[in-house]
């Protein structure tokens, strides 16, 4: 096989596409803020400079490998240009570090400690400017920028939208979104996916930490938590797990223990979400009306197609999602079940995602101006308040959730994951079209890692057309056939983070593709680990027909469940 030598070690090529693959197949960390491997090469950063003998310094992100090479990366030299370089970033830097909500887990402190940079020999050239604090979803410090352009690609390359881009030249180069605006007001759709990939604090999601603390110190309040499928398998990643070990148990305990007074499950509304949405899709398939059916549940698709698609608006689930169902519907049953009114009742919910704040903000899920879901943290903000509470996460002793609200169905589970809708509204699909029970309930095939999967399942002598998909810009390909009218697809899944909720932007910040897979085997895990798999076979859920909401898609259905969308 050709190879290369690194630093006098022989080390074959294998298909690698650039030196900086070569160079980390070896284990050795060279440390790069603007190479993903899901991302374009931009050579930006200039921190993976290597020396290749006889053609001088280059970047190892953008140098194919060539047989014979002979690559050095620790000289004396090289050392002093990556120093120089981290040392010109720091200089323009707000280094506000410790009151930061990157501490800890910023990539412009790591490299600075890896590289040994113990001081900054420059003065700064960049004036501060104010933050931009206008989403709902996202807080944008460009005082803490190191121009990366990581943001840049992940919203163009992967979500298709381009709401942020590089402004001006020379040492004013800035990030900014389209002309100047602040980040509410262009095209973005809270997915965060940018502040996934921001090595530093210059965009991170915007707390809600401080708010959620006064609601729980607050007697008057009963304050209620529902927890979404995808935090399960993250959250412990705070707390030295790994990615998918299960964790609910803790969870739910030191939630308690801070004080929330009952803490539920979002997946119980999840399964509530199958029914309404299945039962929707079999009468426009029978009726050949409003195909494909798009799902519906995540806000940043919602958002994707109201801004770019709405022509095909009539296509989505008119479905809340399971957030909001969980909130109209709680919000309704509880005051009677606990004897309190409505005004004194707060629903916090956690979640993997940053657009499900700007969801819960929208002004379709209030009722007399009272929001369904008060607030909404994500993963990373309740670490943080387990954290702050002083509690040892790993030491407390698991506890229940409450009911009824409290109990979901595997198929609530697996929502969380790629693929784990469609799934779920298969297992529906499939019992209620054969009238037959359905006991093996895994469905391998509309399970995958790829962000466009088609498949095509047999459901009682029919076959069914899907297509599964997760990035808006591999949305916006599936929307153009359907334009074009070059697909005949029954069902579509959208999610807009990579790998679904699992790798949603209010996750612990994980960059590795295999923690992503980890943490979808962990949803598939619990749904084993589950004596129902089943929406329809969720009793509590059915309680809820039978007793409060009568018929799947009835006129109660409709007024808590469904929304209409606005273009
Ligand atoms: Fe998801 Fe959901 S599965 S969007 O990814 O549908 O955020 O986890 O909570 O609402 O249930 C996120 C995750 C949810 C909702 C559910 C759906
Ligand atoms: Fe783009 Fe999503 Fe970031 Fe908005 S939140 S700027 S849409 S990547």
């Amino acid at each position: 096989a050709p190879t290369v030598t690194i630093d006098g070690k022989v080390v074959p090529i294998e298909g690698e596409r650039n030196l900086l693959e070569l160079i980390r197949k070896v284990r050795i960390d060279l440390p790069t803020f603007c190479y993903h491997s899901e991302l374009s090469v931009y050579g930006a950063c200039r921190l993976c400079l290597v020396e290749v003998k006889n053609r001088g310094i280059m970047g190892a992100c953008s140098t194919p490998p060539e047989p014979g090479m002979e690559i050095r990366i620790h000289t004396k030299e090289l050392r002093e240009i990556r120093k120089i370089a981290v040392e010109l970033l720091l200089a323009n830097h707000n280094q506000s570090c410790p009151t930061c909500f990157r501490n800890g887990a910023c990539k412009l402190q790591e490299i600075a400690r890896k590289l040994g940079v113990s001081q900054v020999r420059f003065k700064p050239v960049q004036e501060p400017v104010p933050v931009d604090v206008s989403s709902p979803s996202l807080v944008r410090d460009p005082n803490k920028c190191v121009l990366c352009g990581d943001c840049v690609r992940m919203c163009s390359e992967i979500q298709g939208i381009g709401a942020i881009g590089f402004a001006f030249r020379g040492h004013k180069t800035a990030v900014l979104p389209a002309f100047g605006k602040g980040l509410a007001n262009v095209e973005c759709v809270n997915c965060g996916q940018c502040s996934s990939v921001c090595p530093t604090g210059a965009l991170t999601p915007k707390s809600e930490i401080e708010d959620v603390w006064n609601l729980l110190a607050n007697p008057e309040v009963t304050v209620v938590a529902q927890i979404a499928p995808a935090v399960r398998v993250g959250l412990g990643e705070c707390f030295g797990a790994a990615p998918g070990d299960p964790i609910m148990g803790r969870l739910v305990a030191a939630m308690k223990t801070i004080g929330f007074d009952q803490v539920y499950d979002t997946t119980f509304a999840a399964d509530l979400t199958v029914i309404e949405e299945a039962e929707e899709f079999l009468a426009r398939k029978a009726a050949g009306e409003k195909l494909p059916q798009f799902t519906s549940c995540c806000p940043g698709w919602v958002q994707f197609a109201e801004q770019y698609y709405p022509e095909l608006l009539p296509n989505l689930s008119s479905c809340r999602s399971p957030q909001q169902m969980f909130g109209s519907l709680v919000k309704e049953m509880l005051p009677e079940q606990l004897g309190i009114p409505r005004k004194k009742l707060a629903i916090v919910s956690v979640m993997p995602c940053t657009a499900k704040k700007f969801e819960a903000r929208r002004p379709e899920f209030a009722k007399d101006g009272s929001p369904d879901v008060d607030n909404v943290l994500t993963t990373q903000e309740m670490a943080r308040m387990i954290e702050q509470a002083g509690l040892r996460f790993n030491d407390l002793e698991p506890q229940s959730r409450d009911m009824p609200y409290g109990f979901g169905t595997g198929a609530g589970v697996i929502f969380g994951t790629t693929g784990g809708v469609t799934e779920a509204v298969l297992r529906y699909a499939a019992e209620k079209v054969t009238g037959q029970t359905l006991y093996d309930t895994d469905f391998n095939d509309v399970r995958g890692e790829s962000g466009l999967r088609e498949v095509n399942v047999e459901v009682g002598g029919n076959t069914l057309h899907l297509a599964v998909v997760y990035g808006l810009a591999n949305a916006r390909v599936v929307c153009e056939k359907i334009k074009a009218g070059t697909c005949d697809y029954d069902l579509i899944e959208v999610m807009a983070c990579p790998g679904g909720c699992v790798g949603g932007a209010g996750q612990p910040v994980n960059l590795d593709l295999a923690a992503r897979k980890r943490r979808a085997q962990g949803l598939y895990r619990s749904d084993k680990g589950r004596q129902l798999h089943k929406a329809q076979d969720n009793v509590f859920v059915n309680q809820c027909y039978a007793k409060f909401l009568g018929d799947v898609g009835g006129h109660k259905a409709h007024e808590l469940l469904h929304t209409g969308y606005q273009s």
